[in-house]
């Protein structure tokens, strides 16, 4: 099974119930899930792709102005699954061509655009372990067996 890093981002934290319902009507098994407040250096470790982009400060102050959940999804092609549900990056072009997407629903502008997900396999795998540097990667919220996920 692939498995994706997703996170909730803090202006839809209080949405994380229902968006962990969609999560798992669409198939995915919660792996692992952790709620954290990042700072500021590791916020910008984790975007510092975008450290030059012109967006770059608002992302940061943004994703450190509250809690977020980081959550390990696993499922057949979670990668691209879970981007599908997420819905694109603008959340202008979200709500006009996937209407029922996460950031469809919970985005408020191209910053605060509800949650994340992992572009590619490589990505997820550096990201999985930004969030949960020793864990091993079982299952808690699923009928599937331990010896899929490690
Ligand atoms: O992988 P994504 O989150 O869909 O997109 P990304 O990796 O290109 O960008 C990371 C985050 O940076 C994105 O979720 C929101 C923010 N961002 C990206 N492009 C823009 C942006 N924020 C603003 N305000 N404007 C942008 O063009």
């Amino acid at each position: 099974m692939e498995k994706t890093l997703a996170i909730i981002k803090p202006n839809a934290i209080a949405n994380a119930e229902e968006i962990e319902k969609m999560i798992i009507k669409d198939g995915f098994t919660i792996v692992q899930r952790r709620r954290v407040l990042l700072s500021k250096e590791q916020a910008m470790e984790f975007y510092a792709e975008h450290r030059d982009k012109p967006f770059f400060s608002d992302l940061i102050n943004f994703m450190t102005s509250g809690p977020v959940l980081a959550m390990v999804l696993s499922k057949d092609r979670a990668v691209r699954a879970w981007r599908r549900l997420l819905g694109p990056t603008s959340v202008a072009a979200a709500i006009k061509k996937h209407p029922d997407s996460i950031r469809a629903r919970f985005g408020s502008s191209d910053t605060e655009n509800a949650a994340h997900g992992s572009d590619s396999a490589e990505s997820a795998e550096r990201e999985i372990r930004f969030f949960f540097p020793d864990v091993t990667l079982y299952p808690i919220l699923s009928g599937m067996e331990a010896r899929d996920f490690v």
